[in-house]
């Protein structure tokens, strides 16, 4: 007798879309019933998706393939499923360090992190804004060559373009004995090293603070004329549509990673060569050299955006801890109460000398790392949402206070959060990191 034949198959769904690591099950209907419903299942491009027995697909690859399901009798009728396995895209982008400060000769590594966990991107494009200063290879090492300032960006490749900077600042280190302080115990150590007095591997190399290979007498007058005239960091300039602003290296610790951070407020001028020449205020006849106020959050971040678009790098809100580390001086802190001095008055524009408005920027003293107005003038923003008071749910805080703030706002501990009925954000500003 001879067996019924299968005059047709449908495989359902007839198209469907995974990202890589899913998997779904198709079905197989042979026609007509009676017949055996028994199908092999099989996969165009098992480097794409694969299949098994049971109709089960596992996406591997971003791309598309063809499932097809064939009939085992003899007639072999088949049909497929189109899969498209989609790449799982990267939401953001960030480096291990964001600043480094180091002497000609360095080399160093830089990780990215990409997020999600699962994105389907797992390597960025590296480039150096001067490769004279220093250079940057595929896997993220970076050499120093001479004394300067460089941006290294790292870049997703999967099309979102996400992007981190650092900001690699290379200068002579005259701190030999490594103690932060530059004093005569450097020179003695260098001048042991120079006359091969000391077997201690750290002491020698340091000794090099040129970075030419050895430690000689220039290296002994470097470290002199730190001693005599001090070490500030080397900051780098940047400029757009005509306005300049400065990025600040600061040195991390194991809380805060290595992180650039802006010597002043954003001002009203910067703001407006970013956002097409309109003020960020409602309240004030500004002047350009003002900081940007009555800013929110969300206006900071499209600020943000742009200058990234402007610029193709990756500045950002700081966070917190990097806020807070800048603010009370970094690792050269001298503990005060305000940010760079106990007297408010030295350091602050706050409610007892401000007239009730913004004043131009660093017409105070700066802090221990050359930063201005991290107390007062306007309260900046931190890039994290925090649990707010009376049920608030997460909101945006902003620290440092401003011109508006009494002195206990203006503390380097100070922080107030955004108030959504206050739509003005009346003395709210921004200070860029990278
Ligand atoms: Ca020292
Ligand atoms: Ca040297
Ligand atoms: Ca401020």
């Amino acid at each position: 007798m001879i067996p019924p034949k299968a005059t047709d198959v449908q495989v359902t769904p007839a198209s469907i879309e995974l990202f890589p690591g899913q998997a779904t099950t198709l079905t197989a209907t042979v026609q007509p019933s009676y017949v055996t419903q028994t199908v092999i299942w099989q996969s165009q491009d098992q480097n794409i998706a694969t299949v098994d027995e049971q109709g089960c697909v596992t996406a591997h690859g971003v791309g598309q393939t063809t499932i097809t399901a064939t009939t085992t009798e003899a007639a072999q009728l088949s049909a497929t499923c189109q899969v498209t396995v989609n790449p799982i895209l990267a939401s953001s982008v960030s480096l291990s360090q964001t600043a480094a400060i180091v002497k000609p000769g360095a080399t160093f590594s830089l990780t990215p992190t990409i997020l999600p966990e699962n994105a389907t991107c797992s390597v960025v494009d590296w480039i150096s804004s001067d490769p004279q200063v220093a250079t940057v290879d595929a896997q993220g090492t970076v050499v120093v060559h001479q004394r300067g300032t460089a941006i290294v960006t790292a870049t997703t490749t999967d099309g979102t373009q996400l992007r981190s900077s650092c900001l690699v600042a290379a200068d002579c280190q005259p701190d030999i004995n490594g103690d932060g302080e530059y004093d005569v115990v450097d020179v003695n150590c260098c001048i042991n090293a120079m006359l091969g007095k000391t077997s201690d591997p750290e002491v020698i190399e340091k000794s090099d603070v040129n970075g030419d290979g050895i430690a000689d007498i220039s290296d002994v007058n470097l470290i002199i004329n730190a001693l005599l005239y001090g070490v500030r960091s080397m900051t780098h300039e940047f400029t757009v549509n005509g306005v300049a602003f400065t990025m600040v290296p600061v040195e991390g610790n194991e809380d805060v990673p290595a992180f650039a951070i802006a010597q002043t407020e954003t001002t009203e001028a910067l703001y407006k060569a970013v956002m097409g020449n309109y003020s960020a205020s409602h309240l004030f006849d500004v002047e350009d050299n003002w900081p940007a106020t009555s800013l929110d959050l969300y206006r900071s971040q499209e600020f943000v955006n742009k200058l990234n678009q402007l610029t193709g790098l990756a500045f950002r809100i700081p966070r917190y801890s990097e806020w807070y580390h800048a603010a009370i001086g970094g690792n050269r802190s001298l503990g005060f109460t305000y940010a760079g001095s106990n007297d408010i008055e030295v350091v602050a524009w706050f409610n007892e000398n401000s007239d009730d408005h913004p004043h131009p920027v660093a017409t105070k003293a700066p802090n221990e790392l050359g930063l201005y107005d991290m107390s007062g003038n306007v309260a900046e923003w931190g890039a994290e949402l925090v649990p707010g008071p009376h049920n608030m749910g997460e909101v945006p805080f902003n620290y440092g206070g401003g011109y508006n703030s009494d002195r206990i706002g203006c503390r380097v501990t100070s922080f107030g959060f955004y108030d959504y009925h206050d739509y003005e954000c009346r003395g709210l500003g921004l200070r860029l990191a990278m």
